[in-house]
């Protein structure tokens, strides 16, 4: 026979989780808290693969840390009063992690949960097992529930469902089921017909269970607390002929109710598999059937079909208080658990206003969308990098002719050389030896009233002068003697000499495109005026970006006259700026880690060291 020594958990007994299994645990200690225990059955969890850390979990409404280490020897050392070890590793690593855990003799009792260990490395586990005097739960099972106690895993189901099968305070019914499915069945109807369960276990399906019903029901012959036995079998397996032997023999002397499930196999013709791996009679004696039959004979108390079992249940209890073998005790009050938010969220029982509201993509669905629209449609339709833009900028599909326009402001952006302001500091912070994002915040960060970040005020100003009808000349004065500088006007090298293609290439295209280009035509009027005093003070590349953008959100039918003033006011134009000039600004910043080139000293004779007295200057 076996000489498991399962451990019979108390409420001191504490266990260690294999596996990132974070809702079994909180589940576990909702159970601990519900059950008024002093401290959670789980010391610590293991997790081979992220170092060892802490892991945040709930005690009732406080926030408690639990350890997470990558080996369950560490875990072990540190954690040496723990008994239970829950294994939670998948049927692949299952065999290797139990015989590791069983090399430490504290853990008594192991509950391995994963489905298909193939049955040669159960066998070896079982016959470790033996040797050593572990206890197994298990394979395929979700394995054990003593209230008052300890909950394996996600044994008892969701809270609400502990609660509603008292399964937070001892009754007096001790069971063993094979399949951890059921046993959420017999907590119910277990609750429903007596005063409780005292202690249950799913041994599970498997042709192998590492302990089987005479293990647990031995224990629970020995336990004085366990008034009233029952189990669930099913077809397949022959185990429950040992307890039968074991009534015959004295060696269980409690009462016994049992039923094993698939007795409708017999209207099949052929053998049936059932769910579990273990659930087919090979032969007359492993059938439902037979099983009930001679378990009843045996003087166990076995209903005529399953749908009698809660009634047997009723009677054995009722009989067992009657003869003063159970003594009621009056109900206490049910335990309170704070309910998990997500939960109650999900049935609707509470509300909270959202610190973030986002309205222009959504990542929750089957799909990604942008604006609405599904990723495989951005695809599907080419709407293009501009398309995307239009959707995530503006909140709407722009006319093709405006997601091209954007799309040209991107490339003519894209990039002016290495001697500009924003690819200079790029280019410097990559030979300092920064990363990338860094070297592109570095460039990013010098766009500004002077360089690349003068399209929103040439936009305001340019709007504001058109729609004033103040004449071109007469502004330029106002500007003048305001000592305002127009925005969008002037050039370091570009000038009536040296033309700016950019500027070209997005002028011919408004003209062409656009319904009106007011904003444009005026900027143009304001220029054949300043290029005049000075051949540099064009209608600059940020200028005409900014102008013709103007006019294409006015003309294109798509936003109000408010919108429009909004994408002004809040930034939108200097953001196309950014954007291209991105693009450029990590070529420059791969340029050069390519060129391997080294720090960056700016040349003593390029600056002039002025050692001046403060105060005597012009300052
Ligand atoms: N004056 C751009 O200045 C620059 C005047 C003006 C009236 C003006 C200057 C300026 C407005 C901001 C702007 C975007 C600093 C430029 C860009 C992207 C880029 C860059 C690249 C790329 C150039 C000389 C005389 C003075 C001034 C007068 C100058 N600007 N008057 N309105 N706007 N513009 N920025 O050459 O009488 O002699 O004292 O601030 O639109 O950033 O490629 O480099 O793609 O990367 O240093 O294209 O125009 O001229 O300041 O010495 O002025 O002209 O009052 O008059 P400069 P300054 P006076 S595009």
């Amino acid at each position: 026979g076996t000489k498991h020594t399962l451990v019979t958990a108390t409420p001191d007994t504490t266990s260690i989780v294999y596996g990132m299994q974070n809702r079994a645990v909180q589940g576990m200690l909702d159970f601990d808290f519900m059950c008024k225990r002093k401290k959670p059955s789980v010391e610590a969890m293991i997790f081979p693969f992220s170092g060892n850390h802490y892991v945040k979990f709930y005690w009732g409404t406080e926030e408690i840390l639990m350890p997470v280490y990558t080996t369950t020897k560490e875990a072990v050392q540190k954690h040496p009063n723990t008994s239970v070890f829950v294994n939670f590793a998948s049927f692949r690593s299952v065999h290797e992690t139990t015989m590791e855990a069983m090399n430490y003799p504290n853990l008594k009792t192991m509950a391995i949960i994963a489905e298909g260990v193939p049955e040669q490395q159960t066998r070896d586990i079982i016959k470790a097992a033996e040797q050593k005097g572990v206890g197994i739960i298990g394979p395929a099972t979700v394995g054990g529930i003593k209230p008052g106690c300890l909950r394996i895993g996600n044994t008892g189901g969701m809270l609400d469902n502990i609660v509603m099968s008292r399964l937070y305070r001892p009754g007096s019914v001790a069971y063993v089921s094979k399949s951890g499915g059921m046993s959420n069945e017999l907590n119910n109807i277990i609750a429903r017909n007596s005063d409780g369960v005292y202690e249950g276990v799913a041994i599970g399906g498997d042709r192998y269970p590492g302990s089987r019903f005479l293990d647990h029901f031995l224990r629970y012959q020995d336990d004085p607390k366990a008034k009233m036995l029952l189990l669930l079998g099913e077809v397949g397996g022959v185990d429950e002929y040992d307890l039968i032997e074991a009534k015959k023999k004295g060696r269980i002397t409690k009462p016994v109710i049992a039923w094993c499930v698939g007795t409708c196999a017999s209207c099949f013709t052929t053998e049936v598999q059932f769910g579990h791996a273990g659930a087919q009679a090979r032969g007359d004696m492993e059938t439902a059937a037979a099983k009930n039959k001679a378990m009843k004979e045996a003087g166990f108390f076995v209903p005529d079909s399953f749908d009698k079992l809660p009634d047997m249940i009723n009677q054995v209890y009722t009989q067992l208080v009657e003869e003063g073998e159970i003594v009621e005790t009056p109900e206490g009050e049910t335990p309170q658990v704070p309910m998990d938010y997500t939960w109650a969220k999900k049935l609707g029982m509470i509300r909270k206003p959202a610190n973030f509201i986002s309205s222009i993509s959504d990542d929750r669905g089957e799909e990604l969308t942008y604006c609405g629209m599904s990723i495989s449609d951005v695809f599907t339709k080419d709407i293009g990098i501009g398309g995307v833009l239009s959707l995530l900028w503006f909140r709407r599909q722009l006319p093709d002719y405006c997601t091209k326009f954007i799309e040209m402001i991107l490339m003519v952006t894209a990039d002016h050389g290495p001697a500009v302001s924003g690819a200079h500091n790029t280019i410097v912070t990559a030979r300092a030896g920064k990363d990338l994002v860094s070297s592109l915040c570095s460039g990013l960060l010098t766009i500004g009233p002077r360089f690349g970040g003068a399209l929103d005020d040439a936009a305001k100003m340019f709007a504001e002068a058109q729609g004033s009808g103040v004449a071109p000349k007469d502004w330029i004065e106002k500007m003048k003697k305001s000592n305002q500088l127009i925005m969008g006007i002037g050039h370091r090298i570009k000038s009536l000499a040296n033309p700016d293609q950019r500027v070209e290439i997005i002028k011919g295209f408004a003209k062409k495109n656009f319904k009106s280009t007011p904003t444009l035509d005026y900027a143009l009027a304001v220029e054949q005026i300043t290029t005049r005093k000075r051949a540099n003070l064009i209608l600059n590349v940020d200028g005409c970006i900014a102008v013709s953008f103007v006019d294409m959100i006015r003309s294109c039918g798509a936003f109000s006259k408010e919108e429009c003033d909004d994408l002004m006011a809040f930034g939108c134009l200097n953001g196309l700026f950014v954007l291209g000039r991105s693009i450029g600004f990590i070529g420059h910043y791969l340029d050069q880690l390519r060129l391997k080139q080294p720090l960056y000293r700016h040349p003593w004779d390029d600056i002039t060291y002025i050692q001046e007295l403060a105060g005597q200057g012009p300052e």
